[in-house]
């Protein structure tokens, strides 16, 4: 099978110049969990987020004499496995051609938000080789190379609503994100957190054995793949009142999948469902506004602007994202 990024790169790269690129984070709604192939890091189901507007990743890529990598203005040492993690991919992209780089890479998500940034991260990455290497790839081509560094990093690509399709190829061509295009200017995400440190299990090893061990797994991804074509329905059509209940259904539906693995898996706190109790005591009295929860213990609330004060006062140490406030 001819590798991906053979597949689309020319043979041999120009001299590279200078290029920077930014991409957001995201929140996936309808989740990815779980992989048909590891090796080509393709996913099991569809998935469908909202990226984060300027909560992401800013890379720059320099022509340097030796790889370096700079996070955050700190140069890191060749075995760091931020900077491993960096070549890795830049190597797929150079495929053995001696285009020495530095790559600095500085987050805008704060820290105390506890998000990951691996999406972003590999999103402005690819988006800034593409450009230091003056190669005018589409996006959704770029999109299915990030995929070689993160599966989420496909949706980072975009603002607004994207749609990773899980695709059919045996070799992943088509496994790719594409942005919708429903601007929900209304739309809201409160992060609450309850637990900024580095998680206990990274997602990729999560979901290889929850997809290993959990006899709930079988019956996700069908249903994974309906909730993700109901969430399009409703996010195209702009009707909170159906994609909110199904993404938190979603969510719970895949942490039941890791509480059932064995050994279970709970990336759950006591205050993350404390959180839960909160919002679902207030949702009886009339709020509307869904959770939704990832490979982490913090908590992401969905909801309309009209709903911004109450949530504002029920959980005062969220950060309330407008995804929609960057664009017209
Ligand atoms: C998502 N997660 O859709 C889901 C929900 C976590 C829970 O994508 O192995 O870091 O690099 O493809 O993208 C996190 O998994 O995993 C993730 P890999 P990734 O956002």
């Amino acid at each position: 099978m001819t590798d991906a990024f053979d597949a689309v790169l020319p043979p041999r790269l120009p001299a590279p110049v200078e290029a920077e690129a930014f991409a957001p984070s995201n929140i996936a709604l309808a989740k990815y969990w779980g992989k048909r192939d590891a090796g080509l890091n393709l996913p099991l189901n569809s998935s469908l987020s909202v990226s984060l507007a300027d909560w992401g990743t800013h890379t720059r890529v320099t022509p340097a004499e030796r790889d370096v990598t700079v996070f955050n203005g700190q140069v890191l040492g060749d075995v760091d496995p931020f900077s491993a993690k960096v070549f890795t991919f830049v190597e797929r992209f150079r495929r053995g051609q001696h285009l020495p780089l530095r790559v600095e890479t500085t987050n805008s998500i704060p820290t105390a938000a506890g998000l990951a940034s691996s999406a972003s991260g590999f999103a402005a990455l690819v988006l800034a080789l593409g450009d230091c290497f003056q190669l005018a790839l589409p996006r959704e081509t770029l999109s299915m190379l990030a995929r070689f560094g993160s599966g989420s990093a496909t949706r980072s690509l975009w603002q607004g609503f994207v749609r990773w399709d899980r695709g059919r190829r045996p070799d992943g061509r088509d496994s790719h994100a594409r942005p919708l295009d429903t601007h929900w200017a209304d739309f809201r995400i409160a992060v609450v957190p309850v637990d900024t440190g580095p998680k206990a299990r990274s997602s990729r090893d999560g979901m290889g054995h929850t997809v290993a061990t959990s006899p709930l797994y079988p019956g996700w991804p069908d249903r994974a793949e309906a909730d993700c074509d109901a969430m399009e329905a409703a996010v195209r059509s702009r009707d909170f009142d159906t994609l909110g209940p199904l993404a938190e259904a979603n969510a719970l539906a895949m942490h039941a999948t890791m509480f059932s693995a064995r050994p279970s898996l709970i990336y759950l706190k006591v205050r993350s469902w404390q959180m839960l109790e909160r919002l679902w005591q207030a949702r009886e009295d009339g709020l509307s506004a869904y959770a939704t929860m990832d490979a982490g213990p913090n908590v992401k609330v969905l909801f309309l602007g009209s709903e911004e004060a109450a949530v504002a006062t029920l959980f005062p140490e969220a950060r309330i994202i407008a995804p929609f406030a960057h664009s017209s």
